[in-house]
């Protein structure tokens, strides 16, 4: 692992309806991430927050079906150019939402410097809606799609190049809620997914040994994408889409380890804690306990 660490801020909240993740950097930060990743011995630079525009109006849907689509553009845009500079600095970029619309720029920021980027999307959804197939207008579903190439073009195309990664390199671990649409980009696309019925059926042991061997086959770096809804609310109610029926902390914790024991992520972001609907930062305290295992923290 990298041992020098950058921690980017995005107080991004204008990818879906509900306020209050746009304070997910600040209690993170609060929970004691800097600390936590020192303690292992790393160098850790945090780099502040993106500024992110507010539109005069909140949630306002184009006749694309997508709200607030400039500023989140304007947004994804700053984020892309402070995760090359990290990159360029030799540094590994550690992502904190914010939404997960902002996976459109941290994609775009490492993609650039990978001739294939694996990724895993941990996640309860695929985020592989359109302005076309989406139910809500909402940007935070449809980051993996965009990230494929496939969306409005102010969305594919930040970063000045599309697409950032293939659909053989991706892989989805947690679903349980997933749209018409997407389901048919997943089958068109032939896109993995481990779904909870797969993570019931082998155990999140064998699951995560066959994404890692997915993801890292043809690919010269892995992005991490953790959206904190793909836990249990049980685990994690801090979030502003919940799912019953999640993987446990516990479960997710081992996938973080194995991670760590294979040594095959060059970037990650933690996404969608908001306070506002969580039980005493437990959320948060969650992902900081998550990206310590993720680094390599062990109990013995
Ligand atoms: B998240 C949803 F319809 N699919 O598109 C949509 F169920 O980043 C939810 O994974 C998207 O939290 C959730 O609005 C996006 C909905
Ligand atoms: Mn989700
Ligand atoms: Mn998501
Ligand atoms: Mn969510």
């Amino acid at each position: 692992m990298n041992s020098k660490i950058s921690i980017i801020g995005v107080p991004m909240d204008l990818g879906q309806n509900r306020r209050g993740v746009d304070m997910g950097p600040s209690v993170i930060r609060y929970a004691g991430i800097e600390e936590r990743l020192k303690n292992l011995g790393y160098e850790v630079n945090d780099r502040g927050n993106i500024d992110i525009g507010r539109p005069p109006q909140l949630d306002v849907k184009n006749e694309d079906n997508l709200k607030d689509l400039e500023v989140v553009v304007e947004a994804n845009q700053s984020l892309e150019e402070k995760v090359s500079e990290v990159i360029a600095e030799g540094d590994f970029p550690l992502i904190l939402g914010g939404d997960h619309s902002i996976a459109i720029g941290t994609l775009a920021g490492v993609a650039n410097k990978a001739d294939n980027l694996g990724v895993i999307w941990y996640d309860a959804h695929g985020d592989l809606n359109t302005g076309e197939t989406s139910p809500s207008g909402n940007i935070h579903g449809m980051p993996l799609a965009v990230s494929l190439g496939i969306g409005h073009p102010l969305l594919t195309e930040i970063g000045g190049y599309a697409p950032k990664i293939k659909p053989e390199n991706v892989v989805i671990i947690g679903a349980r809620s997933l749209d018409e649409g997407e389901r048919k980009l997943i089958k068109e696309k032939g896109i993995k997914v481990y779904t909870m019925h797969e993570i019931d059926r082998m155990g999140m042991s064998k699951v995560m040994e066959e994404a890692i061997e997915h993801v890292s086959k043809n690919t010269d770096a892995v992005h991490l994408s953790l959206d904190l809804d793909a836990l249990d609310p049980h685990d994690a109610p801090g979030v502003g889409t919940p799912v019953i029926g999640g993987p446990s902390y516990r479960e997710t914790h081992l996938a973080m380890e194995m991670l760590a024991e294979k040594d095959i992520i060059t970037s990650a972001e933690f996404v969608e804690v908001n306070p506002i609907l969580d039980n005493k930062n437990q959320t948060a305290e969650a992902a900081v306990g998550l990206v310590g295992s993720l680094f390599g923290e062990k109990l013995l």
